[in-house]
């Protein structure tokens, strides 16, 4: 068994460059230097593996979870862990059906651990320690098999608590798109573009709470005008897969002179496109959308708050041959409402009474500037009396936000129809996250066809760190 080096796997199934480093069987003297580089730039050196593990065959697809120093704006390095040493991390493309290999090396010193957001694997596969995933020790490696059965935008990401380290977490690097192919999609050119904030801290809120602030916002790991532009050529199709990969933080993008034809959410496919001046999407939200290319010119393409912006979340999008300084519009006003994307009745075989699960999220304050904890039915993780459900079964989860902040919720290994938005009912689009504003009462319903340990969360890292999580379990 000889070495081999992880760019060889990878380029061939993944559609962007990726530079060569270390071998994952032997440590050599290249790979020694590349690393003491790696600590040179000031990244902490990872542990190396005390005992290789050799699985008898080539995985498809190989995670790297490291230490990792990315240029976020010119000569503005940030330090991070980050999967294959790249921000944001791999762009995995599978095909539906068909099933994978993916070797994960845990070359941090914590226990890692990767969840698959959106493909709804088994609890052992899934990537939630609460739902009995195994982590991954410092220098293990873990193989995983799975099948991928979702067609769409996935993607995944750590699920390790952070508590007040701002590099750990989701705070951190260690997020990644997943596409799962499907046929019938009509475009002439994607974009993907992976939205992230970095280099946090707490700040005293005027009600006395804390919440995060960061020093930059970037798309795809870097900040307005420092990276290539996005290019365009005059008509084309272009699908734009964006991911909201921040860690506590909703995101706004407008494109100037341009609309969005929204096609599918959270990877699920809209049985009725809806058309939209800017999207919003809550931390893990996804949104696929079509832009036609029919404007040429050079465009700004940026979260439409001001300060957001500032810290740098924002691209230029250049149109084939077209020059002078990009040009930015400065919406005035923010519009997304989930009710604009109801989809047309099609009396397929939902159930029209399912059991309501209510519940009821508040929030506890220990002092000024202290933190929180965050209850759900008066209780934070671990509850006492989680919901049992029945497999087979339809229910609506009734989320009452009596607290001052939003939350997006996400419900681990299933998918589900937002249904109503305080008190106005509508057939929702299918996701896996919905964000709830404050003191809003949100309704989803989904059928419990997926057995086994499931995980509700909210999915801002700072609020599940405080207790905002509840595993719901099957009879
Ligand atoms: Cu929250």
């Amino acid at each position: 068994m000889g070495d081999y080096w992880i760019c060889e796997i990878i380029s061939d199934k993944i559609g962007r460059g990726l530079s060569c480093y270390a071998p994952r069987t032997m440590i050599d003297r290249r790979a020694f230097l590349m690393r003491a580089g790696i600590a040179a730039l000031g990244g902490t050196l990872p542990a190396w593996p005390q005992r290789s593990v050799v699985p008898s065959s080539e995985p498809d697809y190989k995670l790297d979870i490291g230490a990792c120093t990315f240029e976020v704006a010119r000569n503005k390095f940030l330090k991070t862990i980050a999967y294959n040493q790249q921000v944001p991390g791999p762009l995995l493309r599978m095909k539906r059906g068909q099933r994978v290999t993916v070797d994960v090396t845990n070359r941090t010193s914590h226990p890692e651990v990767v969840h698959w957001h959106g493909l709804g694997l088994s609890p052992a596969l899934d990537g939630a320690m609460e739902e009995g995933t195994p982590m991954i020790a410092p220098t293990a490696t873990t193989r995983l098999q799975f099948t991928p059965d979702m067609p769409g935008l996935r993607w995944y990401h750590t699920h390790t608590m952070a508590g007040s380290d701002f590099h750990l977490g989701q705070y951190s690097g260690l997020h990644g798109m997943l596409i799962v192919e499907q046929s019938g999609s009509v475009h002439d050119r994607e974009i993907t573009l992976v939205l992230h904030d970095w280099d946090g801290q707490m700040e005293g809120g005027d009600d006395g709470s804390m919440q995060p602030t960061y020093k930059y916002s970037t798309i795809n790991g870097h900040v307005e005008g420092f990276g290539e532009p996005l290019r365009v050529k005059q008509g084309e199709r272009v699908l734009f897969q964006i991911l909201n990969a921040s860690a506590t933080e909703v995101h706004w993008i407008s494109l100037t002179d341009h609309r969005f034809q929204v096609v599918a959410m959270d990877g699920n496919v809209l049985a009725t496109p809806r058309e939209t001046s800017m999207l919003r999407l809550a931390p893990a939200e996804r949104i696929t959308a079509i832009v036609t290319m029919e404007n040429k010119g050079r465009w700004v393409l940026a979260e439409p708050r001001k300060h957001v912006r500032a810290a740098g979340m924002g691209i230029v999008l250049e149109y084939e041959s077209a020059a002078g300084a990009a040009k930015w519009d400065q919406p005035d006003e923010l519009h997304w409402n989930y009710a604009d994307f109801a989809q047309a009745s099609d009396m397929d075989a939902e159930d029209a009474s399912p059991e309501v699960i209510p519940i009821v999220i508040e929030s506890k304050f220990h002092g000024h500037g202290g933190a929180e904890q965050w209850l759900l039915n008066g209780y934070s993780y671990p509850q006492p009396n989680t919901p049992v459900l029945q497999q087979g079964k339809q229910y609506r989860l009734r989320f009452e936000n009596r607290s001052m902040d939003d939350h997006p919720l996400h419900l681990h290994r299933h998918v589900f129809r937002i249904t109503s938005v305080d008190g106005k009912a509508f057939r929702g689009p299918w996701k896996d996250t919905v964000l709830v504003a404050s003191k809003t009462v949100v309704e989803v319903d989904f059928t419990a066809n997926n057995p086994g340990l499931s995980l509700l969360h909210c999915h801002q890292q700072d609020h599940m760190d405080r207790g905002f999580m509840m595993v719901l379990r099957y009879a």
